[in-house]
C-alpha cells in the first residue's frame, strides 16, 4: 500500500510555491519521494523559496515565470524538461484574489484575476501535457476553492475564476484520460496563509464568521492539504478523474449552526 502513495522517481512542478499552500504541497511531495520544481513570478520570490526549501533539506529547482505568459511558460517548461526531466505531476497553485465589491471592481481587475487563476492553469497544463502524453501518463491537480461552489460579497472575479477552474478540471480530465493523465482538483476551505491574513485579524468579524461556518470550528492549515495532494499525485488515484476533493473541515456539508 505504501507504494500506492509513493512519488519516487517523479518530477513535480508546483506553481506559485515560494510559500503558502504551494510550498506545503511541494514539501509533502518531496517526503513522498518526488523531485521538486517550483516557480514564482519574480526572482526574489524564487530565491526566498529556494532558501526555505534548502533549510528544509530539499534541493528544489526554482524558475521565474508568469503563469499567464504563454511564451515564458512554454520556454521554461522546455528548460525544466531538459534540466530536470519530464514533468510527471503538475499542481496549478499560483493564484491571486482581489476583494472588491462588484460595483466598484474595474474590468481590468476582474480580467487580471481570471487571467492568473483560470487562464494560467490552462496555459501551464497545455504546455506540460505533451510531455506527459509522450511518457505514458501524468497527474494534474488544480487548486480550486470554496468559491468553486459558493459566492460571497467582494470576490466575484475570484469565484468566477475558481468556478471556471472546476469545469476546466473536469473538461481536461475528459480530454486527457485516454493518455492516462488524471486531472483533478483540491478545494481548500479557509486556510491560514498570507492570502487570508487580512481576514484572520483577531476580532475581525470574518474570523468568527468562518469559524461558525466550519463544522471543524477552526481555520485549516497548509498541512491539512498535504495528504490529499499526495493522494491525487500518486497511483492511489489512478482511477480518479475530474474530481474536486474539498478539504474544508465540512463547510460545504453544513447548513449552519442552529440559533440557540
Ligand atoms: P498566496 O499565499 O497568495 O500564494 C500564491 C502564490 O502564487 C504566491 O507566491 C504568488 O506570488 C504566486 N503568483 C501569483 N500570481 C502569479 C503568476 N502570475 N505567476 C506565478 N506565480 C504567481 O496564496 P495561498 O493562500 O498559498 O493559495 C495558493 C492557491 O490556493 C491559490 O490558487 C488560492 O486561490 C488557493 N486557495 C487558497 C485558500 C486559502 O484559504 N488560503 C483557500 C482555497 C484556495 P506573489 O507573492 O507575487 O503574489
Ligand atoms: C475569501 C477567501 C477565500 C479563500 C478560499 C476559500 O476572501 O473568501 O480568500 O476565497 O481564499 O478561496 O476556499
Amino acid at each position: 500500500m505504501q507504494k500506492q502513495f509513493s512519488l519516487e522517481g517523479k518530477v513535480a512542478l508546483v506553481t506559485g510555491a515560494s510559500y503558502g499552500i504551494g510550498m506545503a504541497i511541494a514539501k509533502a511531495f518531496h517526503a513522498a519521494g518526488a523531485v521538486i520544481v517550483f516557480n514564482d513570478i519574480n526572482a526574489d520570490l524564487v530565491q526566498k523559496g529556494l532558501d526555505a526549501y534548502r533549510e528544509a533539506g530539499i534541493a528544489a529547482h526554482g524558475y521565474v515565470f508568469d503563469v499567464t505568459d504563454e511564451e515564458q511558460v512554454e520556454k521554461t517548461i522546455a528548460q525544466i524538461t531538459s534540466e530536470v526531466g519530464v514533468i510527471d505531476i503538475l499542481v496549478n497553485n499560483a493564484g491571486i484574489i482581489k476583494r472588491i465589491p462588484a460595483l466598484e471592481m474595474s474590468a481590468k481587475d476582474f480580467r487580471q484575476v481570471i487571467d492568473i487563476d483560470l487562464n494560467g492553469p490552462f496555459i501551464v497544463s497545455k504546455a506540460v501535457a505533451p510531455g506527459m502524453i509522450k511518457k505514458g501518463g501524468g497527474k494534474i491537480i488544480n487548486i480550486c476553492s470554496m468559491m468553486s461552489e459558493l459566492g460571497r460579497e467582494t470576490v466575484s472575479a475570484y469565484a468566477a475564476a475558481k468556478g471556471g477552474l472546476k469545469m476546466l478540471t473536469r473538461n481536461l480530465a475528459c480530454e486527457w484520460a485516454e493518455h492516462n493523465i488524471q486531472v483533478n482538483g483540491i478545494g481548500p476551505g479557509y486556510i491560514a496563509t498570507p492570502q487570508t491574513a487580512p481576514l484572520r485579524v483577531a476580532g475581525h468579524p470574518f474570523n468568527d464568521f468562518i469559524i461558525s461556518k466550519t463544522p471543524a470550528a477552526r481555520w485549516g492549515t497548509t498541512d491539512d492539504l498535504q495528504g490529499p495532494a499526495v493522494f491525487l499525485a500518486s497511483q492511489a488515484s489512478d482511477f480518479v478523474n475530474g474530481h474536486i476533493l474539498y478539504v474544508d473541515g465540512g463547510i460545504l456539508a453544513y447548513i449552519g449552526k442552529q440559533p440557540k
